[in-house]
């Protein structure tokens, strides 16, 4: 089984101007597919681990020859991660439900949250990802290095953010905090919710 690179569930201008259309085709056609085209290649040899999905991949690491394992990691992780921040993304809804119970439980207020999860993602040197998980039921905020996936440490993701250069620098250059700050007007609470909902079903 292939890989293919999953469609985006919107146009590439629909989350202008906070990320523009340029830099949306730009990672999702380009940066994106190359993860999926290096997937493809890596697994190759491995007829095995073709037939499993990318999610499995990443969270039985250990079943993962050496040979490949790092290209798995950075690879995969690409694949899945980006999958995941399409998702989460879309203008105009509201945090509302039960995660913002949750949110408002765990870090006491919307606004405590937005600032731990901004000081985490410019805080983050060099390539990775910001995440809001579920570790064992309880809410946090951490990040991953590189395309280093929270699924492989047995971390559930509900909410994330790409703070690879690649993500903003066509439109924000060096500007990273006002590249974090316009990602608060794109956060798509509907799927962030329906991620916690799923996440409690289990
Ligand atoms: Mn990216």
């Amino acid at each position: 089984m292939k890989h293919t690179l999953k469609k985006l569930p919107y146009e590439y201008d629909s989350l202008e101007p906070y990320i523009d259309k340029e830099t949306m085709i730009i990672h999702h056609s380009k940066h994106h597919q190359g993860y999926v085209d290096k997937l493809n290649i890596a697994l190759e040899k491995y007829p095995g681990l073709q037939e499993k999905t990318t999610e499995e991949l990443l969270e039985n690491l250990n079943e993962i020859s050496e040979k490949i394992k790092t290209e798995i990691i950075n690879n995969c992780g690409g694949v899945v991660n980006h999958n995941f921040f399409w998702e989460v993304l879309k203008k105009d809804t509201e945090l509302n439900g039960k995660v913002l119970n949750a949110i408002e439980e765990r870090f006491e207020s919307f606004e405590k949250f937005k600032e731990e999860f901004s000081g985490k993602a410019l805080g983050l040197f060099g390539s990775g990802w910001v995440w809001l998980v579920l570790d064992n039921g309880k809410l946090g905020i951490i990040t991953t290095k590189n395309q280093d996936s929270p699924l492989s440490i047995g971390k559930t993701p509900l909410l994330c953010l790409d703070v690879w250069e690649h993500a903003y620098y066509l439109k924000y250059q060096n500007k990273k905090s006002e590249y974090v700050k316009a990602f608060f007007n794109i956060i798509n609470w509907d799927k962030v919710n329906e991620n916690f909902l799923n996440e409690n079903k289990k």
